[in-house]
């Protein structure tokens, strides 16, 4: 009796949420991306002491409740990470993922979150626990629409969302996808955090680059409406903005390789 209201219990514990399970092998894949970012990545952060962020990382979000995450949950794992990106070397990015990342392996010295310790670790995987238990939850984990938006993973990425953009100074720039219609979206994690914690005593310009896929013709541009939304919003902040467009991801990634060739001015 008592192996069957477990096995229960189990079950139906598992099968409570609508998004997809935690990535399997979580605490190694955190565990091997810390070494490989601090030892061959950038060797500056060869310090950092990669068990105890798995340990904080873990203790973050194991054994409570999968929806009721705070920042303070974070806290400790944020404070073992601590990395500051130099000045006119933030790169931001919305739909465009990609081309920014790829923009980064290119220009070295540039920085998207996940060019940074934290956001390298945590890209592309999915973590939660269950409640009272020390168990990851490997079949489902709180989708951050159909049930709650204070899931671990969600909040994970607004808190380090907006550390990345509370640091950046000088010149920041912002990679966005001209291929959609609304290249910027208030609602996006861009919009919603990043632009709202630039600090104006620290940022002087924001530099957005519009940048549309090669074959599909331009669904937006500087001169559009979303971009106009994004222009008011910064310098209703009092940080300048410029924008660029008529650039094509390709043509894009050949003028960061080659900035002096006459097509690129
Ligand atoms: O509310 C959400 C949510 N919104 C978007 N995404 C979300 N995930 C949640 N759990 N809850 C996911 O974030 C979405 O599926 C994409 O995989 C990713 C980025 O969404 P996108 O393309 O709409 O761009 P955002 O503007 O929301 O965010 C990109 C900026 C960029 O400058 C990074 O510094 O915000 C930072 N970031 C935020 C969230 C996630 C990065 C990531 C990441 N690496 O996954």
């Amino acid at each position: 009796v008592v192996v069957g209201v477990r096995m229960w219990r189990h079950s139906s514990e598992n099968m409570k949420w609508n998004g997809t399970g935690s990535t399997a092998r979580f605490q190694e894949i955190i565990l091997e991306r810390c070494y490989k970012y601090t030892q061959s990545v950038q060797p500056e952060l060869r310090g950092r002491d990669c068990q105890k962020i798995r340990e904080a990382f873990r203790n973050a979000f194991i054994s409570k409740d999968p929806c009721s995450a705070t920042e303070e949950d974070y806290h400790p794992l944020m404070k073992l990470v601590n990395q500051m990106v130099p000045c006119d070397k933030t790169v931001f990015w919305s739909k465009s993922k990609e081309l920014a990342h790829q923009y980064t392996k290119v220009q070295r010295d540039m920085f998207t979150l996940e060019d940074t310790l934290m956001g390298y670790i945590a890209d592309d995987l999915n973590w939660c626990g269950v409640a009272g238990s020390y168990e990851m939850n490997y079949q489902s984990c709180p989708h951050w629409k159909e049930d709650c938006s204070n899931n671990f993973v969600s909040v994970f990425w607004d808190l380090v969302s907006k550390r990345f953009a509370e640091n950046a100074c000088g010149v920041v720039q912002v990679v966005l996808n001209g291929s959609i219609s609304n290249a910027f979206d208030r609602k996006s994690t861009f919009g919603r955090v990043e632009v709202h914690n630039l600090n104006p005593m620290k940022v002087h310009t924001l530099q957005a680059w519009v940048i549309h896929d090669l074959g599909k013709s331009p669904s937006d541009s500087c001169s559009g409406s979303s971009i106009n939304d994004l222009r008011q919003i910064i310098r209703q902040r009092n940080i300048k903005f410029t924008c660029q467009d008529n650039y094509s991801s390709g043509k894009f990634l050949q003028c960061v390789k080659k900035p002096g060739d006459s097509s690129c001015r």
